[in-house]
């Protein structure tokens, strides 16, 4: 896969040198090309930015360096590339980074991100864009970063790490916790490693036992109760068709029935005394 970024902060993105992604690089597994906006700049004060229009707070990003530089990563289109980028724009605004798109990327050829500094990039780069090649504004999550070069890392480190061949086999990212193909809607339970005991605290027998069926349900259990105690909203989404008669006995410990009538669990209602 190749990515092109463009910043202002080439330095911001250092960290993609480094482990896992570093390593994919390396390995030529990942091509990754940084561009510094203001190379793309024609004033001797290398200006990105202006006041907007319509006035308000802040600064927004100039149109000409951004083009500029777009032109620049869409001309340099290897054979292997494809005709033009996936280009990324992270915004607090965008459609919700989620495992789900994360696949979505990884399975694109060519991405080109372009973080923002200030209050964001003139919208007409984006309309000209979108008119070039698919585009897709993503935020990481429900709060305001300075600047989208943070984005870009957790999107490159989400993405990276499914592509062919850079996770090793002690590293499979079958079991993940949002990973396609298992239920997208469970967290993982705890996990422990020698030794058994520590500072007076026992690893919990069962994953002592060998028995790996008792291990397999145990940790299912876990997972429930770490999904409802995190994160019950993905509780929601639990189907009927993904329990057999052991789950349906531990969501009831949990305080947890199928409703069939709105076709999700829910809490069981408890009697309060008088
Ligand atoms: Cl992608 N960018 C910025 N600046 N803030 C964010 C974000 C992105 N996602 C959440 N907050």
């Amino acid at each position: 896969m190749r990515i092109d970024v463009v910043t202002i902060f080439p330095e911001y993105l250092e960290p993609l040198n480094v482990s896992l992604v570093g390593k994919a690089r390396a390995r030529g597994l990942l091509d990754v090309r940084l561009h510094g906006l203001r190379e793309h700049t024609d004033d001797v004060h290398r200006t990105v930015d202006d006041s907007p229009y319509g006035g308000g707070p802040g600064m927004v990003m100039k149109p000409e360096p951004w083009a500029a530089a777009l032109d620049g990563v869409l001309g340099s289109a290897g054979p292997a590339d494809g005709p033009a980028p996936t280009l990324v724009v992270p915004t607090p605004s965008g459609r919700p980074f989620t495992q789900e798109l994360a696949q979505e990327l990884a399975g694109r050829p060519w991405l080109a991100f372009a973080p923002a500094r200030y209050e964001g990039i003139d919208r007409r780069v984006i309309e000209e864009a979108a008119a070039r090649m698919p585009v897709v504004e993503v935020s990481i999550g429900d709060y305001v970063l300075a600047g989208g070069e943070v984005a870009v890392l957790v999107i490159v480190e989400a993405v990276a790490r499914l592509l062919p061949g850079v996770l090793g086999n002690a590293e499979s990212h079958q079991d993940d916790s949002f990973a396609p193909g298992r239920m997208a809607d469970l967290l993982e339970g705890p996990v422990y490693t020698k030794p058994a005991e520590w500072r007076g605290r026992a690893v919990p027998e069962v994953l002592l036992s060998g028995n790996h069926g008792r291990i397999a349900r145990w940790r299912r259990e876990q997972a429930f109760a770490r999904t409802l105690a995190m994160r019950p909203d993905l509780v929601g989404r639990w189907e009927r068709g993904a329990m057999d008669k052991h789950d349906l006995r531990a969501l009831a410990e949990l305080g947890l029935h199928w409703d069939e009538d709105r076709g999700r669990f829910l809490p069981t209602a408890v009697d309060v005394e008088q």
